[in-house]
């Protein structure tokens, strides 16, 4: 469908985004529950990350096997990843087949953003309008605009006078320069970095890494997809779908029991070395053992670990020394493989820019502690304004005038990740407060309840509200789960800390996927406490 084909739409749900959650939300609405329901998206074509985020490495460091929907059973069952951590290419085939097989394309309205959504209270409907004018009445908003898709790009002064390009890795151009031979610099080292400098340093001419914060990587373990959980899934879909979801983050393992306190330094070491040769971030974080992102006693044994094998690794002291963080282990953890090697390469220079910061850039480069570094290319690795920077793009007004920005201004406020009070009938696929997990899985499972309440709400009046008293007991659950961890006092995106004036704070709940589904099911059973449908 192309876009601003319409003046005034009229539809029973209106979804913004076209990406993992946005396509289940109008599959179900539309296909399932037979609703007149039609998706926005400023992309032009389905995907969300997948459709932006084309940069050279890109892959899932999380399994495949939990990177797919469940409800298209034959797909869950029969689809062909070819690799344990599918490339971006991959991930962006398999949602275009979904969104094909279910026939939903005709439905979405690619290069449409949505630049207000306004409560009219008089008419029970939010009207929606377009960056190009056009309007949408709906009854409900499903808004599955991505965690971690506003991009974040500080621009250093003079871009303009720079001769070369400048790239930004979350919106990777299509005619994208050839990065062979060329003189390439990289700014940041978080999952997107990291990818990108493992993916670049055999084939550009020089890569120059511009790391502000170091930050611990182990090794993610590509391969083929495993034969044994193929199977495993086949013969018992549902039964995967369930265990993956009974487990806190829903990264496809059981999360550790056992304290790395409690065992001695041997077995400890044992484990480590099992999972660094397994591979995946999580994994090493949450596997091993329960408590690393918990004390700082256990998280030093995961580090020690770490730096012991920064040291093995990186032949030059002082690069190994540049290369070691020195925070806790208790961000959203990372892995590539052969990262600490990259800088053993004759064609790979590692900046400290926290120590001799990014200045400007000149005709033939950038100015990084006061001498000029001569760049064909830099590419801004630098992250996202991540879980509330695209609600907040979209002017929204809910009830009695209250803006969004408003309500949330010293932080999100939220229920169950899903609603929030004041604006009723808006829903969230993954929003604020949502379980800390891996996501697929999760966005069907709350899309699933959030549909639940619409056909309850079809029955009434057609309205869902949140009520205040409700959103503010998650809320303070979530808070109280943030502060026993380590996460809480490590500067991220998990807490708002990478982008400048934005308030740093929870918007988490960290009582894992199984304990979140109990809690929603007795909220469900409890004649949907906490949500006024009538
Ligand atoms: O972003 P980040 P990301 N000057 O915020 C640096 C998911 N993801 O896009 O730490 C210089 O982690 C910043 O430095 P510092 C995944 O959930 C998944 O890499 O603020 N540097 C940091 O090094 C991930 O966690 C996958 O000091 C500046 C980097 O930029 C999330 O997305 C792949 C700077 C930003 O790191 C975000 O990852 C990719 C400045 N002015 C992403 N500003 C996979 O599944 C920022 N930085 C594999």
């Amino acid at each position: 469908m192309n876009a601003v084909s319409h003046k005034q739409l009229e539809l029973d749900v209106a979804i913004i985004g076209a990406g993992v959650g946005g396509l289940y939300a109008l599959h179900k609405t539309r296909n399932v529950l037979g609703m007149k329901a039609e998706a926005f998206d400023d992309a032009g074509g389905v995907g969300g990350t997948w459709y932006w985020n084309r940069y050279p490495g890109c892959r899932v460091d999380t399994e495949s096997t939990v990177y797919t929907y469940s409800f298209d059973l034959d797909m869950f069952q029969n689809w062909e990843w070819s690799e344990r951590y599918a490339k971006q290419p991959e991930v962006l085939n398999y949602l275009n087949a979904v969104a094909d097989k279910h026939d939903l394309k005709r439905s979405i309205h690619f290069n449409t953003r949505i630049a207000s959504a306004e409560w009219k209270e008089d008419e029970g409907r939010w009207l929606l309008t377009t960056t190009a004018g056009d309007t949408v009445k709906a009854k409900y908003v499903i808004e599955a605009v991505g965690l971690l898709s506003s991009s974040y790009a500080p621009q250093f002064p003079d871009q303009d006078k720079f001769k070369g390009e400048v790239l930004l890795a979350s919106k990777w151009p299509d005619n994208a320069p050839d990065l062979q031979g060329k003189r390439v610099g990289v700014v940041g080292t978080g999952s997107t970095g990291i990818q990108i400098i493992t993916a670049l340093a055999d084939k550009v001419g020089h890569l120059h890494v511009l790391q502000r914060t170091a930050q611990w990587v182990v090794p993610l373990g590509i391969g083929p997809f495993p034969a044994e959980t193929r199977e495993k899934i086949k013969a018992d879909p549902h039964g995967f779908r369930d265990w993956a979801l009974s487990t806190a983050a829903v990264f496809g393992f059981d999360e550790s029991t056992v304290s790395a306190l409690e065992v001695d330094n041997e077995e400890r070491k044992r484990v480590y070395e099992k999972a660094w040769k397994k591979g995946n971030g999580f994994s090493f974080l949450l596997e091993t053992f329960s408590d690393i992102p918990v004390t700082a006693e256990a998280n030093k044994t995961a580090t020690d670990f770490i730096k012991s094998k920064i040291d093995a690794i990186v032949t030059d002291p002082e690069v190994a020394r540049k290369l070691t963080p020195r925070d806790y282990y208790a961000k959203r953890p990372l892995a590539a493989d052969n990262y600490y090697e990259t800088y053993n390469r004759d064609n790979v220079t590692l900046h400290d820019v926290k120590a001799e910061p990014i200045e400007r850039y000149t005709e033939n480069g950038l100015i990084v502690g006061g001498k000029e570094l001569e760049l064909d290319v830099v590419i801004m690795a630098t992250g996202f304004d991540a879980m509330t920077g695209n609600y907040l793009k979209i002017d929204t007004i809910g009830r009695n005038g209250v803006r969004l920005k408003d309500a949330w201004k010293n932080g999100p406020r939220a229920y169950a990740g899903m609603s929030i009070a004041d604006f009723p009938n808006l829903l969230m696929v993954f929003g604020p407060f949502s379980p800390f997990t891996s996501q697929p899985l999760v966005h069907e499972w709350q899309v699933d309840f959030l549909c639940d309440l619409i056909e309850k709400a079809e029955q009434g009046n057609s309205i869902i509200e949140t009520t205040r008293e409700a959103q503010d007991d998650w809320v303070r659950v979530c808070q109280e789960g943030m502060a026993g961890t380590l996460f809480e006092v490590t500067d991220s995106w998990i807490n708002g800390a990478n982008i400048p004036g934005k308030p740093r704070t929870s918007m988490w709940y960290m009582g894992g996927m199984g304990n979140y589904m109990t809690e929603m099911n007795a909220i469900r059973d409890d004649n949907y406490r906490g949500f006024e449908v009538r």
